[in-house]
């Protein structure tokens, strides 16, 4: 209860607030934004400001309402960081050090966090950043609009997989189901979140005729020419590993997209390996279920470096 005193007290004290989510922003991440800056609004007059490195996907659009997030952060006395387990998640370019004079609130769940911040608010156990925002207004007594309610909903979906991950638990459940009761309608929201436009399911086509399978690891690949191709944008290949994972027999997944200087990959795992620990000897991190990274290799290097990565891991975990 001290740290939600002494966050509504940095709410309330400092002038210019940010709310800043992770690059290539996932639903969750979106909507813990959204939600803080509710919280803000609630204690201030004056509307934060929310930023985002990336431009935020059409498919969450909807969930936006008035609220706006800029690509350029301007000067501010206080950062609420969510959904981020370190600042580079938030500014690829900016240097930890440059923000050591400023007061950072530190909203998150990811286990790999670094504890930055001046304030930290990490629960691990937590299914998803919105869980995490959503008691803090439980605590604090704030009333739950539907939009805000909305927000929420979208947010738990989108981190839990539609409530099917291993994050799926009684509170996860349970905090649906009081969303539900607040006005949500899961029907409409869902086939929001879930649309795919044509290009989108053109390009899922190509990535998907890239599959390899071999020795219970999947992998498949995502090169510019195919969004060309497709005139589909990168966000819209968010949640293609799931394909992945799906398959019978399949262990270990990696995603790998291509980018102008380098190469991001996502992972998952049945368990067999910690991805989150894999990523994170590259700078990456998630969870030990599902962590992404970037290398700044080629796709074909990028690939056979952290294939070689995730055998080895396996070895290792067979033999102990
Ligand atoms: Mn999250």
């Amino acid at each position: 209860m001290r740290s939600l005193t002494k966050l509504v007290k940095a709410i309330k004290s400092n002038r210019r607030i940010v709310i800043a989510t992770h690059r290539d922003p996932d639903g969750d991440g979106i909507a813990a934004a959204l939600a803080v800056a509710y919280l803000v609004k609630h204690y201030r007059r004056n509307k934060p400001d929310l930023f985002c490195h990336s431009r935020i996907p059409h498919k969450y659009q909807f969930l936006l309402g008035d609220w706006e997030f800029t690509r350029k952060l301007g000067e501010f006395d206080l950062l609420i960081a969510v959904d981020s387990a370190g600042l580079s998640r938030i500014f690829p370019r900016h240097a930890e050090s440059q923000m050591d004079d400023k007061a950072i609130v530190n909203i998150d769940h990811h286990p790999s966090n670094n504890s930055f911040g001046t304030l930290r608010i990490i629960d691990e156990k937590a299914s998803s950043a919105c869980e995490i925002i959503y008691f803090i207004f439980k605590r604090l007594g704030l009333r739950i609009t539907r939009e805000l309610a909305e927000i929420f909903y979208c947010g738990i979906y989108n981190e839990t997989g539609g409530f099917v991950y291993p994050n799926t638990t009684k509170e996860s459940l349970q905090i649906a189901s009081e969303l539900v009761a607040l006005g949500v309608r899961p029907d409409y929201l869902v086939k929001e979140m879930n649309a795919k436009t044509l290009s989108g399911t053109a390009l899922l086509t190509r990535v998907l005729s890239t599959i390899e399978v071999r020795g219970g690891v999947a992998l498949m690949y995502l090169v510019q020419d195919m969004l060309q191709r497709s005139s589909a944008e990168m966000s819209e290949s968010e949640n293609f590993i799931s394909f992945l994972q799906a398959i019978k027999g399949v262990r270990v997944s990696m995603f790998l997209r291509e980018e102008s200087d380098g190469t991001r990959i996502s992972l998952r795992s049945d368990g067999i390996i910690d991805v989150d620990k894999l990523a994170r000897q590259y700078g990456g991190g998630g969870h030990r279920l599902a962590a992404g990274l970037r290398i700044r290799k080629d796709i074909h290097a990028a690939k056979k470096e952290i294939l070689r990565a995730i055998q080895r891991e396996i070895r290792k975990n067979c033999r102990s």
